[in-house]
């Protein structure tokens, strides 16, 4: 039974929508801003086809060559519309010192005058999309149920892709089940008669806002990525973190692998890297040859939710149900898996045009075409001497077309996880893995986590920011009670998850990295496993903390990295050190009062030891 439409009910639901106070506030959102028609997404395939044919009449999207890349879409965005904006992104706490240093805040009252002038009309002449997700699967004890109001169809579609999204999540919501609202426009209102643009969003103003204590989101002026598909980095991240912490769990910016041995047993482990890390391609790690019988699986790729069991261990589900890709850099040889999940069922996002209908972009193979289109849609030619494809150029893919796919990617209880990993790109001082001795020194690892940036996100190059737990610009509150709620999980579990620090990144005196990665990264995660499951006792114990010997790890296949190229790689320069703990001074005297004690004095701990080594 529907609830029946009162006079306020201005929300066109259909009948399948029986949460009254769901209706409600479509209503109220309608009302404020005045969209022509009220469409609410039903998750079907027609739908999705309807929504692409009329995005492709719009032309912001460009179907490919149906032989090629069967059912597939290019679309270009606004070239001032390219990435997430963390100088725009803000979280409205009522005290700022909950929202803390590392993020921007704005008072809530303030906020919400604000967003009330910005949304007034803003819909005017487009339709208002409703949209019921899931993150994680329909029903898990670890998912959450999101609704999100958008008026771009670009935004409907992707969702319908990264989320569990449509009707069958609203019935599960039956009368009063709760939710996390989020509210999104492109900030473009259409006056009667005016043609739309392909990629509408507003150039003066961009907002990505965040209300913790209320658990909403609102967002305005974007149409791209994680500014706009408000099931990810704002819902699974932002909201979720605090969530999270209310709650006893944890929200966090990692991908879960499953490692399989020879022997039939299975680990799961949950990794954070910060953006450009190669954080899809360690998810999707194809072992080289010399480990026969091992293979590697994917549970997710960008976000995990992670919860105790019963049994002592801590569980994780991906929440995601799709892939927001970066496309460049990615090649047969970098993540093949990735490939072969790319060939159908894909909206591509600012990458170059075939002159057959198909896509490129830099990295895809090693010569590029004669000819393309670019990602602003001009004529481009190797001699251009500027990229074809945007470099956060992006896919939007199913999770379920990935190879890789461990079979329990949709367990609703999720995977037990053995292993946390942090990782950054460091070209010099930190080691290729160390282990720490105890949960409370991985956490000061993880909260000291540093990684040198790349052009995609931030435009600067090659400068080391801070990135604590890869968190920096997803955790929805002070970073100092993250830490101390990451202290805290620890002993909620009776088989806390082992902590490591990776770095794949380093480099030798002429610039060369020092370390093949990719597949060959199969070395180190081997040894994690080993080490979570108690079979490698001898470890060499340093001032960073545990660390294989040379002949601790397998070398088979790789014999031409010698025992010297390794002492390299796990070489701790003493002098480069006090400078690594004087940027860890000035992360923690940053956090101020809210750095809990027990991190200050590792630190403390941390200087002693490497003075007297
Ligand atoms: O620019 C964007 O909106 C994408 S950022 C992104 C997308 C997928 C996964 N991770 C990230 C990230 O920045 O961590
Ligand atoms: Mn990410």
């Amino acid at each position: 039974m529907s609830a029946p439409a009162s006079a306020a009910d201005q929300s066109n639901a259909p009948a399948w929508v029986r949460h009254r106070a769901l209706r409600q506030w479509v209503s109220e959102v309608a009302r404020l801003s005045k969209p022509e028609r009220i469409h609410w997404c039903d998750g079907s395939r027609a739908e999705y086809d309807r929504l692409c044919a009329e995005l492709e009449r719009a032309g912001t999207f460009i179907r490919l060559n149906e032989k090629l890349r069967p059912n597939s879409y290019l679309a270009r965005s606004h070239p001032s519309d390219v990435a997430r904006m963390e100088d725009r992104t803000f979280i409205c706490s009522q005290d700022k010192d909950d929202a803390g240093p590392t993020n921007n805040w704005i008072a809530p009252r303030e906020m919400r005058r604000t967003l009330d002038r910005l949304f007034d009309g803003c819909m005017r002449g487009r339709t208002m999309y409703v949209m019921p997700f899931s993150m994680g699967p329909i029903g898990s004890h670890i998912a959450q149920i999101g609704v999100e109001i958008s008026d771009s169809a670009y935004v409907a579609v992707n969702m319908q892709i990264m989320t569990r999204m449509g009707r069958a999540v609203a019935e599960w919501l039956g009368e009063d089940g709760s939710f996390v609202p989020g509210v999104h426009s492109v900030g473009v209102p259409l006056a009667p008669g005016k043609k739309d643009v392909p990629w509408p969003c507003n150039e003066k103003e961009k907002w990505i806002v965040h209300f913790p204590e209320t658990r909403e989101i609102w967002s305005y002026g974007s149409g791209y990525g994680g500014n706009a598909l408000l099931g990810k980095k704002c819902l699974a991240l932002r909201i979720a973190s605090v969530m999270a912490r209310d709650q006893g769990w944890l929200a966090e910016h990692m991908l879960i692998l499953g490692m399989h041995s020879p022997a039939g047993e299975k680990s799961y482990i949950a990794a954070a890297f910060p953006s450009a890390c190669g954080k899809t391609n360690l998810a999707m790690l194809i072992p080289p040859p010399a480990f026969k019988g091992w293979k590697v699986t994917t549970i997710g790729e960008d976000i995990a939710w992670i919860k105790p069991g019963r049994d002592g261990r801590f569980y994780a589900i991906n929440p995601e149900y799709g892939l927001f890709g970066v496309a460049p850099g990615t090649s047969e040889h970098t993540n093949s898996n990735a490939m072969r999940m790319l060939r159908e069922n894909v909206i591509f996002t600012n990458v170059a045009l075939t002159p057959e209908g198909d896509v490129w972009w830099e990295g895809m193979t090693e010569q590029p075409p004669a000819r393309l289109i670019d990602w602003q849609g001009k004529e481009w030619t190797p001699q251009s001497g500027r990229l074809a494809a945007h470099a956060n150029a992006r896919f939007t893919v199913p999770a379920s077309q990935c190879p890789s796919m461990d079979p329990k990617w949709e367990d609703p209880q999720g995977v037990p996880i053995s292993a946390f990993i942090f990782g950054g790109r460091r070209s010099s001082t930190v080691p290729l893995v160390v282990e720490a001795p105890s949960w409370e020194e991985g956490v000061y690892m993880a909260a000291t986590l540093g990684s040198e940036t790349t052009a995609a996100i931030t435009g600067k190059v090659g400068v080391v920011r801070r990135d604590p737990m890869a968190m920096l610009a997803f955790c929805g509150y002070n970073m100092g009670d993250y830490f101390a709620h990451w202290l805290n999980m620890g002993s909620t579990v009776q088989h806390p998850p082992k902590i490591f620090r990776v770095n794949w990144f380093r480099r030798d005196a002429q610039g060369r990295f020092m370390w093949p990665g990719f597949g060959e990264n199969m070395r180190v995660l081997q040894w994690v496993v080993e080490r979570t499951r108690g079979r490698t006792r001898d470890v060499e114990e340093t001032s960073l903390g545990l660390m294989p010997r040379y002949e601790d790890l397998n070398w088979t296949g790789l014999e031409k990295l010698s025992a010297a190229r390794y002492a390299e790689l796990a070489r701790i320069d003493a002098a480069a050190w006090k400078d690594e703990l004087a940027a860890h001074d000035e992360l923690f005297a940053k956090l101020g009062k809210r750095l809990p004690a027990a991190l200050d004095a590792r630190r403390g701990h941390m200087h002693q030891k490497l003075a007297a080594q």
